[in-house]
């Protein structure tokens, strides 16, 4: 995999108090390069860290700056079938709707990022593995493929 130092995979996971019932978040910043048919690949892992199993799988997309053409989009898979959210407007304060997977208690799930014409762009993506009872449970993430 080759590594290019402009860009930057910055995994936080911290207590950012969002939500009502989902107390730990997992955000992570990642850019595109300018190729139109630049995807970023990432596998998250839901699994049992001692709170629960897991239940489903929650991510959003923001868009932020530079404010360019392209639209930033994210897709999870899971057995074969993707969903898709677009963050409408970038560089603003909103995100994509948020997409909700469930899944198996353990449970592998791809994300890819893309966009949708020639151009850098930065995004943000908050994503948290959950439990049937709406708790924060375990959440890792592997980068596939950094473009
Ligand atoms: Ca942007
Ligand atoms: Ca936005």
């Amino acid at each position: 995999m080759k590594y290019q130092s402009a860009k930057q995979l910055v995994l936080i996971a911290g207590l950012l108090g969002f939500g009502q019932t989902v107390a730990f978040a997992h955000d992570l910043s990642g850019s595109l390069g300018v190729a139109s048919s630049a995807v970023d690949y990432y596998q998250v892992h839901c699994y049992d860290d001692g709170t629960g199993p897991n239940g489903y799988l929650e991510v959003d997309i923001s868009d932020i700056a530079p404010i360019n053409a392209p639209k930033l989009s994210i897709q999870v898979i899971k057995d074969n079938t993707a969903t898709n959210a677009t963050d409408p407007i970038d560089g603003d304060a909103g995100h994509s709707p948020t997409l909700t997977v469930y899944g198996s208690a353990d449970q592998y799930y791809q994300l890819t990022i893309d966009k949708t014409a020639a151009g850098i762009e930065n995004y943000a993506v908050e994503y948290h593995c959950v439990t049937n009872t709406n708790q924060h449970t375990g959440t890792d993430i592997q980068t596939i493929t950094d473009q």
